[in-house]
């Protein structure tokens, strides 16, 4: 085959056009993308105009992403790096065309194409790419970086299935796959020239160079290629487009070659199969370790094909290592990245010739570790057995790291042989572990909790020997959200009004909320707030009604637990209190009753069976409330299926009531509580994660609070008896003995056991019965002020008002003053 000479291919792009941002400009592309690129005279789906529309859109973000690059490449700043497992994204569109300022264009352009953009936007799947908080923190977080135009990427992993989706199936949750690039994904642009090889296996060899120094080389290994798809970030109307960049697994081409030419077409078709696997599925055990060898396959996938791709970007520009940490910083999402740790000391010292010292002092300034967790299951762990096998040259690294690390801890504590055991990344014991979060911390510069009480618990406990050796790298960031997703498009409503009442300034500074304070006091102005409020609830109640078939009344209290499913979240105390309204309406204790209605939605980790049966359990207790004529109205509940991104869109504006309920020292932060607090519901919640601070900014008249602190749950649990809580409270012991006798299982006998067996015999770990009557007096206090709409309007006006701190603007200015350091770049403007 004759090749001619390459050329490379770079025609002038600067005089192309800027395209135009008025309806009739994108009106014009969406038909043209219809009919010439989609190939379609007509729609009946959907789906093809939605294409349409989004193809148009890109090409607008298209230009500006391009002027982000060169503005970034100009200033040839300091840059970070985003590592996360999880980026839960959501869905695209209403999301870019509310940054790009494009919302009555794209709206008019296709009524005068003759459908409704409404309608349109439900063609698009959420991109579920998540299991939960970690995940939509990341997702909130790459909004800010772009809103406050620092150069900030963010790597992830491009699943072919996302979180599952969940249908409930007789009250059980029931999982189905979510096969979301079925269709296609037009927000993603493949960019296989950047592709990057990822070993696996074989082993470690070592040899003398040229000068004769002792290096080594990992050899023998299988390959896989990682293929990088870039989905644009828009910025909030500034111009500024960022990157997600998501990598595919591929087999690599002579990984084909190899067995073909062995005869073996079948078995190559079969390797190929194995090395993709490595991005079919997310895992989706939310705060839960279980130890597989894809999911370790995984991690090191995302680390060493997003390293190789920061020091590619670095290599076009700089002869050399030298200067890297100067100009680059990684955030490790928790520990699922931190093979990056040994990842980048491999680069370094295998494939760019530095020696240990060198590599050593620009992975460990250019690394920070984010904790979201302290539930000791949570914890990872990989056994040094399975580290040896997959990546035995990272496992050399990761012993040599630990060895130079328990030499500085033998120095400061000679003799102290318990703390190096203690302290060691590599836990010692029947089968040898390495422990992730010692090795991310041995290795960053900064380490931070993502609330004040969760960062100071890191360093009193998880952390506590490593801050006695390095104080100085601890710090908090107390998580925050996107205000342009979760008020600006999510309640439209109420960012009318509030534009109205104080101007535009809070969608860029959420800080300025406060100026509503005094209107919290001018009745007239409480009076609209209650009617977008009564919208909402109508949106809300439309989709209870279509998912979970149970018909909401708009009058009643909106009380609302979304989240996943866990224990230490307490669902169970929710329905334990629903029961108990049941209860009081049965023996006719309904003097100055306010009807509620409760909403719970979440999903369970498939393997979770006790999460699993709290799901079933609120499904059957809905089902007796709902059906008992007695209740009459007065009591409402429903479990809402498939709970994620798209549904807390509708959620956090018709809420109410907030339970963030979990027991005090086991929620990191929460981000719901923050989304909640932001679209004026009012907060009934621990004193736990972030809601301390949201209680300590809205002021404690305007939160519920109840329930034992995080200290009184550690003092209380010596000596505890559930069983004596329960004798000593008869409205408990009642609600115990409906459980007990069946009266939510009449047909599936012993069906809730393990649940009450919990509760009762094996010792109520989260501390459910003990702030059982604190919950209920709490819940009375919310009752009463719901009875008085003017005080609970005003108590709404004045947590929307407090919620500008839980901006993730905020959050992420404070990584970037304390952490990365980076420049404000903004792009020239598109012409
Ligand atoms: C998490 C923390 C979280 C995890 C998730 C295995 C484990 C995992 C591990 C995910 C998987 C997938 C550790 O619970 C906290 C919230 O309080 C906090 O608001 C958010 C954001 O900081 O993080 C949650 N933690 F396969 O999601």
């Amino acid at each position: 085959m004759s090749r001619r000479k390459s050329t490379i291919f770079r025609p002038d792009l600067d005089d192309i056009p800027a395209l135009g941002m008025d309806a009739a400009s994108i009106a014009g592309d969406v038909k043209r993308y219809f009919s010439h690129t989609l190939g379609r005279h007509r729609d009946s789906s959907g789906r093809y105009a939605y294409a349409s529309l989004v193809m148009a859109l890109r090409d607008r973000l298209v230009e500006r992403w391009r002027n982000t690059r060169m503005a970034y490449d100009e200033a040839n700043s300091k840059k970070a790096f985003y590592l996360s497992l999880e980026f839960l994204m959501g869905r695209a569109l209403g999301n870019s065309l509310l940054n790009l300022g494009l919302e009555e264009q794209a709206t008019d352009a296709l009524q005068n194409l003759g459908t409704a953009l409404e309608e349109v936007s439900e063609s698009e799947r959420d991109a579920g790419l998540g299991n939960g908080g970690l995940g939509r923190l990341a997702a909130c977080f790459l909004d800010s970086c772009a809103t406050l135009q620092i150069p900030v990427m963010g790597y992830g992993l491009r699943y072919e299935y996302g979180m599952f989706r969940q249908e409930i199936d007789n009250g059980f949750q029931v999982e189905a796959p979510d096969h979301w690039l079925r269709d296609g994904n037009p927000w993603e642009i493949e960019r296989p020239e950047y592709s990057q090889r990822v070993k696996f296996g074989g082993r470690s060899e070592f040899y003398r160079d040229q000068e004769g120094d002792l290096k080594a080389r990992w050899v023998d290994t299988l390959d896989v290629l990682a293929v990088p798809y870039d989905v644009p970030v828009p910025g909030y109307r500034n111009g500024t487009v960022n990157t997600l960049r998501l990598w595919k697994a591929a087999a690599t081409d002579e990984f084909d070659l190899d067995e073909f030419n062995r005869g073996d077409y079948a078995d190559a078709v079969a390797m190929k199969n194995a090395a993709e696997h490595i991005t079919m599925v997310l895992y989706p055990n939310d705060a839960s370790e279980n130890g597989k060898e894809l999911r370790l396959k995984q991690q090191y996938f995302l680390a060493s094909a997003s390293l190789q791709d920061a020091i590619r970007q670095w290599l076009r520009r700089h002869e050399g290592c030298d200067g890297f940490a100067d100009k680059n910083c990684f955030q490790l999402n928790d520990t699922h990245p931190t093979c990056a740790v040994a990842e980048l000391m491999r680069l370094l010292l295998d494939e760019h010739g530095l020696e240990w010292d060198e590599a050593w002092e620009i992975t460990s300034r250019s690394m920070a570790y984010t904790n979201h967790t302290l539930l000791p299951e949570a914890l990872e762990k990989w056994p040094v057995r399975m580290f040896r096998t997959l990546l035995p040259r990272l496992l050399d690294i990761i012993l040599e790291i630990n060895a130079r690390f328990l030499e500085q801890v033998s120095l400061r504590w000679p003799g102290d042989t318990d703390r190096l055991r203690r302290m060691s990344i590599i836990e010692e014991g029947d089968e040898a572990q390495v422990r992730m979060a010692y090795l991310a911390v041995v290795a960053s510069s900064s380490v931070n909790g993502v609330a004040e009480l969760h960062s100071q618990l890191l360093t009193q406990h998880l952390f506590r020997d490593f801050h006695d050796l390095w104080p100085e790298k601890f710090n908090n960031k107390t998580n925050g959200v996107t205000p342009r997703r979760w008020l600006q498009w999510s309640n439209p409503g109420l960012a009318a009004l509030i534009d109205e009442a104080i101007g535009e300034g809070w969608k860029k500074d959420l800080a300025e909320l406060r100026k509503l304070e005094p209107l919290a006091d001018d009745a007239a102005f409480r009076a609209r707030w209650r009617e977008v409020k009564q919208d909402n609830k109508l949106r809300l109640a439309a989709l209870v009604e279509a998912d979970a078939h149970v018909c909401f009344d708009t009058d009643a209290l909106f009380d609302v637990q979304v989240k996943r499913i866990h224990e230490y979240k307490r669902q169970l105390l929710n329905i334990l209190h629903v029961i108990h309204l049941y209860d009081r309406i049965k023996r006719g204790d309904v003097r100055n009753w306010v009807p509620r209605c409760v909403l719970i939605g979440g999903k369970a980790a498939p393997g979770y069976a006790m999460a699993k049966q709290i799901i079933k359990l609120a499904n059957n207790v809905a089902h007796v409330v709902n059906g008992d004529p007695d209740v009459d109205g007065r009591l409402k509940m429903a479990f809402l299926p498939d709970y994620r991104v798209t549904a807390m869109e509708v959620i956090c504006a018709g809420a109410e009531l907030s339970e963030q309920i979990s027991t005090a020292g086991k929620e990191a932060s929460g981000t719901g509580n923050m989304k909640f607090m932001m679209n004026g519901a009012i907060t009934i919640g621990t004193l736990d994660g972030a809601n301390i601070e949201i209680r300590e900014e809205a002021g404690a008249d305007n939160f519920f609070l109840f329930g034992l602190s995080a200290e009184e749950v550690e003092k209380r649990r010596a000596g505890y008896d559930p069983r004596a809580v329960i004798a000593g409270d008869p409205e408990l012991a009642r609600v115990m003995d409906l459980l007990a006798a069946g009266h939510f299982n009449r047909f599936e006998p012993g069906l809730f056991d393990d649940v009450i067996r919990a509760l009762t015999d094996h010792g109520d770990y989260w501390m459910v019965l003990a702030d059982f009557r604190g919950y209920v007096e709490a819940q009375q206090r919310a009752a009463e002020a719901y009875r008085d709409p003017e005080r609970w309007t005003r108590m709404s006006i004045l947590n929307t008002a407090a919620s500008g701190k839980f901006s993730s603007d905020r959050t992420i200015a404070e990584y970037n003053r304390e952490i990365w350091k980076l420049p404000v770049v903004p792009p020239k403007p598109s012409k």
